[in-house]
């Protein structure tokens, strides 16, 4: 989409615009990504759900932290904007611009992903040592603050030590970092849990104000920042099926894809169920309907 807009950042599903000097407008596409490549096929409305579940949470979370969102109604965009009303309903917040902290804030209450790796290859994550005998998909004794060094786009963040982030941002800031991620998975693996999601792990973006404060960026608790299992068939020893994607893997397995660029393009119903994944979790998480979200903005 082109906006009359600076790009200040892309990411491989978004689209981040500088609106003016102290805002900026978050977009988020339809597009997903399987095994690491962006499909060519975009998934209706994903980008919508996506952004209202960001905005939803922001408001749960909102007792714990701060955060970057103005309003995700466009009627309130600023005037340039508004001949772009429809492209960008539902799937865009306007944000306030925030100093990034470069960390990359990472919770974990289950063991899978490169957690896993690490822990396989040295009994620990991120330094930390954990006890024996865990296997993929494993709940952890307690979540643990697994921080990661962001990495150029298409490549792995690096999960580094904790020691590492109180070299890099001080120990102060490096301790409410670990504060506030714990409590916001914390939060959020409660609330899923309710409705029957497990919240495997969480990545969250903390940056400051323009006073200073410590405040949640980006995206919060979708499923591309988080992990989502269906608690009803969770078993560690396996990988667990993804909430929102596996009808999308379980195709692609079955392809003969060789997991390199460009991926294939998705029938129609995978695109459909997988659609119909993104809404369900919506409305699972938020007790609302997807539409009322739609209307809403
Ligand atoms: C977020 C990202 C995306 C690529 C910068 N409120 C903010 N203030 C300053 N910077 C950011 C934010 Cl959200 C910021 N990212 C992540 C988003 C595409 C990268 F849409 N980078």
């Amino acid at each position: 989409m082109t906006l009359p807009l600076r790009l200040v950042a892309k990411g491989k599903v978004r689209e981040l615009y500088e609106v003016d000097d102290q805002h900026l407008l978050l977009v988020a596409s339809d597009r997903l990504s399987a095994y690491d490549v962006v499909l060519p096929t975009g998934v209706p409305d994903k980008g919508a759900v996506l952004t209202g579940l960001s905005v939803w949470w922001f408001a749960q979370l909102a007792d714990l932290v701060p955060n970057h969102l103005v309003t995700a109604r466009t009627s309130e965009f600023p005037d340039v904007l508004q001949p772009y009303a429809e492209q960008l309903r539902g799937r865009s917040m306007l944000c306030r611009r925030l100093e990034m902290v470069p960390v990359e804030c990472v919770a974990r209450g289950y063991l899978t992903g490169s957690g896993l790796k690490e822990y396989v290859a040295s009994g620990t994550v991120c330094e930390q040592p954990l006890p024996p005998g865990l296997e993929d998909g494993s709940k952890l004794p307690e979540p643990v603050f697994t921080p990661a060094t962001k990495a150029a786009v298409g490549d792995h963040d690096e999960n580094v030590s904790y020691d590492a982030v109180v070299e890099q941002v001080g120990a102060e800031l490096a301790a409410e970092l670990r504060r506030v991620t714990l409590a916001v998975y914390a939060r959020g693996a409660s609330l899923a849990a309710e409705r029957g999601i497990l919240l495997a792990d969480t990545k969250l973006e903390l940056g400051h104000d323009r006073a200073g404060v410590l405040t949640l960026g980006d995206e919060v608790l979708t499923p591309d920042s988080s992990r989502f299992w269906p608690a009803d068939v969770w078993q560690p020893g396996r990988a667990q099926p993804s909430y929102d994607k596996q009808f999308v893997r379980d195709w692609l397995d079955a392809s003969g894809w060789d997991r390199t660029a460009p991926g294939p393009e998705l029938p129609d119903d995978v695109l459909e169920r997988t659609r119909e994944k993104y809404v369900e979790a919506y409305e699972r998480l938020t007790g609302s309907s997807f539409d009322s979200w739609l209307r809403g903005t």
